[in-house]
């Protein structure tokens, strides 16, 4: 079994313990974080995922597989390269109020980081109010917001009439499973599937 295939086990059965050195391991054969992620870690959560929703796994199993994850990602990110440029622009960032997954958020914010833009993570479960203020304080570039349910995708909604309300024209780039571009569309917002479309249309966005 490759190293690959035993990190995808290790955070199916939400088993924390030996993901540095599987993580090292797969960083020794040239594996980059992003592909870590993406094509390791995302899949296995993914079939975690189906299992809760099939019945076969339950809440307990969940916690456990995003335990594992944040192990992963603690190693992940000691290995990336990090960036002294932050002049690329401030981008506030967070998962949206009624929602705790932060998982994907925090990949995303980590890979804006690393390249070049100043980050303020507001968290998770974060309130539009919340959220709305701190990008005027921040004098933010660019709002990123996550949302992994159905039920709070809807406050995204909520930051975008606020900013409207308040007369901001900061541009809103949205992501997270659950969404999909015509949503993001219908709110006036910008939909990025992944961690690599986030930063590139970040660039895109803030020139
Ligand atoms: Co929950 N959960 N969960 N969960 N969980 C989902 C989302 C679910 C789809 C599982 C399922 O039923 N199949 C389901 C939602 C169903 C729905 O609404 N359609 C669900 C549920 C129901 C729940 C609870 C309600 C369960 C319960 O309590 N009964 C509960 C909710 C609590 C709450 O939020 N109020 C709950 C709790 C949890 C845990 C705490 C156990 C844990 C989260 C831990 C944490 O995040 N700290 C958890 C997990 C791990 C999952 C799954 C298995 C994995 C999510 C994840 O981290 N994926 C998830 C199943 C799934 O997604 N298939 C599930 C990996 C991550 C890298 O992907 O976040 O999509 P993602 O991020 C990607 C892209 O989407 C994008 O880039 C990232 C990297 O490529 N992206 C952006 C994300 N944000 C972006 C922002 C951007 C741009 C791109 O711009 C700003």
């Amino acid at each position: 079994q490759t190293p690959a295939h035993r990190l995808h086990q290790k955070i199916v059965q939400g088993d924390a313990e030996g993901i540095l050195p599987l993580v090292e391991a797969l960083l020794a054969e040239g594996w980059n974080g992003l592909k870590i992620i993406e094509e390791v870690i995302s899949p296995a959560l993914g079939k975690v995922g189906d299992w809760y929703e099939d019945g076969t796994y339950f809440l307990p199993q969940l916690l456990m597989a995003a335990e594992a994850t944040q192990e992963a990602f603690a190693a992940i990110k000691k290995a990336l390269p990090g960036s002294d440029e932050t002049s690329r622009g401030t981008i506030v960032m967070a998962t949206v109020k009624g929602d705790i997954h932060d998982i994907g958020k925090n990949i995303v914010s980590v890979m804006m980081e690393n390249h070049g833009f100043r980050v303020v993570d507001l968290g998770r479960d974060v309130p539009a109010e919340t959220i709305v203020e701190a990008a005027q304080r921040e004098g933010a570039h660019l709002i990123g917001l996550s949302a992994l349910m159905t039920t709070t995708m809807q406050q995204m909604e909520q930051v975008a009439a606020l900013l409207k309300t308040a007369g901001m024209a900061i541009p809103l780039m949205v992501g997270g499973a659950v969404l999909t571009q015509g949503y993001a569309e219908s709110i006036g917002a910008v939909y990025a599937p992944d961690a690599v479309q986030a930063v590139k249309t970040a660039k895109r966005l803030l020139g």
